[in-house]
């Protein structure tokens, strides 16, 4: 048993002096009980994780123009960012703590519970935990306030430093000796925490069933055309591989659900409701579709876009077997980790367009990142209201009644992809030789389709693009333009696209939210 170190009794005659190993001690306290609460989540229960529940919720409360400016210079790292936000206020915190333990025990336990309740509070009101989801946080905690007293009683033998309350001191502790015991704590806490995300992540993924799941054939095929791809050096693949695809959701923690445990609802204002296992989903008759993928946060010309070969079921194939009442016009997905997304019924109900519940990208299981066992994946809308990864619920309902996750936070019900184009090659401030030049990009209008793209340099007449090949209208489509007798000097290059209906590129410039950006992308080359 730990005895009962007594700070109450307040040490004044150290005043000052040693306010670093103080600190240090609250800071070690707290990496033991918080790294020890995210090794026994990966253990016991992913959705245990202290860090990643209170993490979720920061992810929930932040302000949207906060987390877009987040999102635009930390880019997908935008979670790495949040982790070490965290973890610098946890450090904060934990000198904070030591401050409270030079002054009182009792008072600094009680502290580093109310953190640990904090933890806890954030765990269990996520919905969908399981009860053994609160154990990490409360032995999280437990480890803390031992580790928290035993480091009071190695600062009793301090000196200058007020006994412990049984008057021991216990053999004499040089400040050094002391740092180095407090500094090999933290760095144990540090390295369980890391241990339990980064090893029970890895050991999730490669226990898992997902290399096992049996993809049925697809009986209709989707392939990609010759010529899709013009191959310009620089210009990104036409199907985008699944490493480089880009990923935005508001999981912190990947969810790694078990494909034998998922399971599908689909009901609200339907004549039937219908609940699937995989299995029971796989078979019915699986389609091919590349689609290309984009997120309404993408900048003109950013990164935020994808094209890559899917299969999955038909939504409209369900939705037909289960009855859709008439006053329908919206279904609200559902996944895993309680994300959202409402969309439009007409797109999932269309003959001309294969919405799908994914089951494979790329001819791959779908990888945890991007929603495995099963996607929604819906042409011509952006991801957020159409693309919900890890989804297990689907409410047949109206856009009066319910609303997606993001709707409340300042983006439109409906997110319809705008039609825009940018330019990979050359790179922007790239130096060339004057003569001919090669510029090359993509432009898209999923569920549209693109009928040109046409180049201005220098603000002179909008000259045509040649096109590649696509499977259909919903994926992008590459142009290459050779500029011939191109002359020396600085040039503004910009693009702009025209879709199967006529439309040319909207060139005014308006930002991401609430339904997207446009405006035309341009680049600055130099030719000598
Ligand atoms: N469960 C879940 N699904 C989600 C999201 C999310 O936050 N959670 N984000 C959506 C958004 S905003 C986009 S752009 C796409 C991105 O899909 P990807 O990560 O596979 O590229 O997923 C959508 N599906
Ligand atoms: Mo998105």
């Amino acid at each position: 048993m730990v005895s009962e170190p007594d700070a109450g009794r307040g040490p004044r005659e150290d005043a000052g002096s040693l306010g670093v190993e103080w600190g240090l001690a609250g800071v070690a306290a707290t990496a033991a009980a918080v790294g020890s609460a995210e090794l026994f989540a990966w253990f016991l229960s992913p959705s245990g994780s202290p860090l990643t529940a209170v993490g979720g919720w920061v992810i929930d409360a932040t302000p949207p123009p906060v987390k877009e400016a987040v999102i635009a210079v930390f880019g997908t790292g935008d979670k790495v960012f949040l982790m070490v936000v965290m973890v610098l206020l946890l450090a904060l915190i934990g000198w904070g703590l030591g401050r409270v333990l030079r002054r009182s025990l009792p008072v600094a336990r009680g502290l580093l519970v109310i953190l640990g309740l904090a933890g806890l509070t954030a765990v269990v009101t996520r919905t969908g935990t399981p009860l053994v989801a609160a154990v990490p946080s409360v032995l999280g905690t437990g480890v803390g306030v031992v580790v928290l007293t035993v480091l009071r009683r190695w600062a009793a033998r301090l000196p200058r430093t007020a006994p412990a309350a049984d008057g021991s001191r216990g053999p004499a502790l040089t400040r050094r000796q002391f740092v180095v015991r407090a500094l090999v704590v933290t760095a144990a806490g540090l390295g369980a925490g890391a241990l339990g995300r980064v090893a029970g992540a890895a050991a999730r993924a490669a226990s898992s069933v997902r290399e096992a799941l049996r993809l049925p054939a697809p009986a209709r095929l989707d392939p990609v055309p010759a010529g899709a791809d013009l191959g310009v050096p620089g210009a990104g693949p036409f199907v985008t591989p699944t490493k480089d695809f880009y990923r935005i959701d508001t999981a912190l923690s990947v969810p790694t659900l078990d494909d034998a445990a998922w399971s599908l609802r689909i009901h609200g204002l339907v004549d039937r409701e219908l609940t699937l296992t995989l299995d029971e989903l796989l078979s019915r008759p699986v389609v091919e579709r590349v689609v290309t993928l984009m997120c309404v946060s993408n900048e003109v010309g950013g990164n935020l876009i994808g094209n890559a070969v899917w299969t999955g079921v038909p939504i409209r194939d369900l939705l037909a077997e289960v009855g859709v009442r008439p006053e329908a016009d919206m279904v609200l997905s559902t996944s895993q980790d309680r994300f959202t997304a409402g969309t439009p019924l007409e797109a999932l109900t269309d003959p001309g367009r294969d919405a799908l519940l994914a089951v494979s990208m790329n001819g791959e299981p779908l990888p945890f990142e991007h929603g495995y066992p099963v996607r929604m994946v819906v042409p011509g809308l952006y991801g957020y209201v159409s693309a919900t990864k890890w989804v297990v619920d689907l409410e047949v309902t109206r856009f009066d009644r319910a609303q997606g996750y993001w709707t409340p936070r300042g983006w439109s019900a409906r997110g319809p992809i705008k039609l825009s184009s940018r330019i990979e090659v050359p790179a922007q401030g790239a130096t060339r030789p004057a003569g001919e030049v090669v510029l090359a990009g993509t432009a898209w209008a999923q569920h549209t389709g693109i009928a040109a793209v046409q180049l201005s340099v220098d603000s002179g007449p909008w000259r045509d693009a040649d096109l590649g090949a696509v499977p259909s209208s919903d994926t992008w489509r590459q142009w290459v333009y050779r500029w011939s007798d191109a002359p020396a000097g600085t040039h503004r290059l910009r693009v702009r696209a025209v879709d199967s209906a006529g439309r040319v590129q909207d060139a005014v410039q308006r930002p991401t939210a609430p339904d997207g950006a446009t405006g035309l992308h341009e680049r600055t080359i130099t030719l000598t």
